[in-house]
C-alpha cells in the first residue's frame, strides 16, 4: 500500500484525480473525507492544501505526492521530483505598475515586493545582487500595488489576465512551474514498486495523449514511400487488401503532425483515410 497527497480543492485536484483514473486507478467519490482508499490498486489518497503536501511527504505523513513544482521550490522540504506531470504549468513572475518605465532588475532596488513566495524570491534576488524589500502576504497579491502596501509584486502568472485587470505588467518570469510527482526519501521496498507501477502507467498515459491511431488504404508499391513520410517510427502495421495491389497501413501520429502527414500520403495515393482517439500506448 502506498499513500498519496493530492490537493483537496483547487486547480491541481481535478488534473490530479483525472491522471489516476486514466491510469486505471479508481479512488472511491468521497469529497469530504481526508482519505480514501483505491478499490482495485493499492493506493490510499489524502487530501491536503496544495502549501501542505511538501512536508507531509518530506515526514513521511504520505509517501508521495501530487503538487506544483513552486510549492516544492517554496518549502524546501526534502523530497525528490519523481516526475513532472505536465498540467497545472504556470509561472512566477515579477510584475510592476504598467505606467512605470523599467530598466532591468536594478529597478527593484529599494523597492517593496508583496509575494506568496519569499523563499524563492529572496534566493532570487540575492543571486541577482538585488536588496529589495520582500513583504510576505498570503492572497490576493495582485492588489497590493494599487492599495499602496507594495511597489511591485511576484506571483503566479498563467494567462496574465489577472495581471492586466490590475494594472500591472510582467517584467520578469523567474521560475517557470507545473504540476510534479514527489517522493519521499526512505521508501520501503515494497512502496518503490508500486510507485515503479504507478509510473509506468502515467508514462503510458502520457505517451497516448494528443496521438491518433489512422488507418489507410495504399497501393501496395506506395508503402516505402508511406514509411518515408513517417520517419521515426518502427515499421507501421501493413495488412494485405482483398483486392490485388493494395494494402492497410496502421500508424500513429501525433496530433500537431497530422494534418500535414495525411496530406503528404494522400499525395502518395493513400485512400479511406480513418482517425481514431488512441487511448493507452504500451512500451
Ligand atoms: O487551497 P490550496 O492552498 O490547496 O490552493 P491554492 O489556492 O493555494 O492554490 P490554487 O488551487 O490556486 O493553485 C494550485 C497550483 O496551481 C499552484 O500552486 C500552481 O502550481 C498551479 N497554477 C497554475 C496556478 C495557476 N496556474 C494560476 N493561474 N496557481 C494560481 N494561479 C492564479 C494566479 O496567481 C492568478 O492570480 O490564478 C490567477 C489567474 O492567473 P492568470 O494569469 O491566468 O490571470
Ligand atoms: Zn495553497
Amino acid at each position: 500500500m502506498i499513500r498519496i497527497a493530492i490537493q483537496a480543492k483547487g486547480r491541481l485536484n481535478e488534473d490530479s484525480v483525472a491522471l489516476l483514473a486514466e491510469a486505471g486507478i479508481s479512488i472511491e467519490e468521497s469529497r469530504r473525507k481526508l482519505l480514501s482508499q483505491s478499490t482495485d490498486f493499492p493506493l490510499e489518497v489524502l487530501y491536503l492544501r496544495d502549501d501542505d503536501i511538501p512536508q507531509a511527504v518530506a515526514m513521511g505523513v504520505a509517501d508521495i505526492g501530487i503538487v506544483g513544482l513552486n510549492e516544492v521550490e517554496e518549502k524546501r522540504q526534502k523530497v525528490d521530483i519523481v516526475h513532472r506531470l505536465g498540467f497545472g504549468k504556470c509561472r512566477i513572475s515579477l510584475a510592476i505598475p504598467k505606467a512605470e518605465e523599467y530598466t532591468g532588475l536594478e529597478y527593484f532596488n529599494g523597492k517593496k515586493v508583496a509575494t506568496s513566495y519569499p523563499v524563492i524570491l529572496s534566493q532570487f534576488f540575492a543571486e541577482k545582487g538585488i536588496k529589495a524589500d520582500i513583504h510576505e502576504i498570503a492572497g490576493s497579491v495582485e492588489i497590493a500595488p494599487s492599495v499602496g502596501m507594495a511597489d511591485a509584486i511576484f506571483d503566479i502568472v498563467s494567462s496574465g489576465g489577472t495581471l492586466v485587470t490590475n494594472g500591472l505588467r510582467e517584467v520578469e518570469k523567474v521560475i517557470f512551474s507545473e504540476a510534479v510527482l514527489i517522493a519521499g526519501p526512505a521508501l520501503s521496498e515494497e512502496k518503490k514498486q508500486i510507485l515503479a507501477q504507478m509510473l509506468f502507467r502515467f508514462e503510458s498515459v502520457e505517451r497516448s495523449r494528443g496521438m491518433k491511431y489512422v488507418l489507410m488504404n495504399l497501393p501496395t508499391e506506395k508503402i516505402e514511400s508511406a514509411v518515408k513520410i513517417l520517419p521515426g517510427m518502427k515499421s507501421p502495421t501493413i495488412l494485405p487488401l482483398a483486392q490485388e495491389g493494395w494494402s492497410s497501413m496502421h500508424v500513429v501520429i501525433g496530433e500537431k503532425e497530422l494534418w500535414d502527414k495525411i496530406e503528404q500520403l494522400k499525395a502518395i495515393g493513400a485512400e479511406d483515410i480513418l482517425v481514431l482517439a488512441l487511448e493507452k500506448m504500451i512500451r
